[in-house]
């Protein structure tokens, strides 16, 4: 039995980068699917390789241990699902730690698990290269805080326990609008750079630049109406600035919506564009651009769903 080991449920890109980064700090253990090598390596941005021998379990034949944390790093489509297949196994009271993209997952989850709830949002960057190897593509920052505003100090211990594994995290009073910050960065690039096959700068460039605007223009008018103020506070300008600082930075970056199209998986439509458009439609606003995307990456899920003929 090691009480204090976390377990990262989930082991994509962001599920393995914490995994090999808490690795040199506390048990870890990595928990999905199907097996994955146990020898795992990470690219660090600065070029570095960080191998580490890591244990693995799947989520059939889970470990009679409990978890000090479990961190759920799947897709926000299959948060659900993963932590039903683990709720029974696991004793009340183990913390989970919500990384989902989107606001669809986390208020459910924070209502459904029978323990402390945070949330993550994060700016890391990191991607899968094979089954063995992760490059970590960018070091960012990540925010960690409880909806309901409690558990502030699990969210600093693990502040500070993510911190010195080399990913700076910080806690905040309003994960709430930060994720949905996010939310309204991703619903105004990745729809629009999926549809088109376009990485992020292209977005600068006609024809994109004015559908971004629009999007930009819905997304405000609904996070106005929400009570979600922009970083500096400054109404639509500041959403504007905030979306064109991400693609500025992120200009030669494929988006995560891309990749999943291009690797021929489900998209996060449902976490990032639903949740905006039941708040439209709660504050009866238009948003038929938004509205359009969803239904286009609806009908692709739902292809995707149908077995080949
Ligand atoms: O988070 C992102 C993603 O790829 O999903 C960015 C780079 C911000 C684009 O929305």
């Amino acid at each position: 039995m090691t009480p204090e080991t976390h377990w990262i449920v989930g082991p994509g890109a962001l599920g393995r980068l914490i995994a090999l980064r808490l690795a040199g700090r506390v048990p870890v253990r990595l928990v999905g699917r199907r097996r994955l090598p146990g020898h795992q390596t990470l690219i660090t941005p600065e070029g570095d390789t960080l191998a580490r021998s890591l244990d693995m379990a799947r989520v059939e034949a889970l470990p009679a241990e409990t978890p000090a944390v479990v961190h759920l790093t799947t897709k926000a489509h299959g948060a659900e699902a993963a932590h039903a297949a683990l709720a029974t196994r696991l004793p009340e009271g183990v913390p989970l730690v919500l990384w989902q993209n989107g606001f669809a997952c986390q208020p459910r989850l924070t209502e459904r698990h029978h323990g402390p709830v945070l949330c993550a949002t994060t700016t890391e960057g990191a991607h899968v290269q094979a089954d063995d190897r992760v490059t970590h593509a960018g070091h960012g920052h990540t925010y960690l805080g409880a909806l309901d505003g409690r558990h502030r100090e699990l969210a600093g211990a693990l502040a500070r326990t993510l911190t010195a594994a080399g990913l700076p995290a910080e806690t905040v009073d309003d994960i709430r609008v930060r994720l949905w910050r996010k939310l309204a960065v991703n619903a105004a690039i990745n729809p629009l750079v999926a549809r088109y096959t376009i990485r992020n700068g292209q977005l600068r460039d006609r024809p994109f630049r004015p559908m971004v605007e629009r999007l930009i223009t819905e997304v405000a008018a609904i996070l106005s109406a929400e009570d979600v103020a922009p970083p500096d506070g400054n109404g639509l300008e500041g959403w504007r600035q905030l979306v064109w600082q991400v693609v500025e930075a992120t200009a030669s970056n494929r988006a995560s919506m891309l990749q999943d199209v291009l690797a021929g998986r489900l998209t996060e439509h449902e976490a990032i564009l639903a949740p905006l458009l039941a708040a439209a439609s709660r504050h009866r606003l238009p948003a038929p651009c938004l509205a359009g995307h969803l239904d286009e990456l609806r009908l692709r899920a739902a292809a995707l769903a149908e077995p080949p003929a």
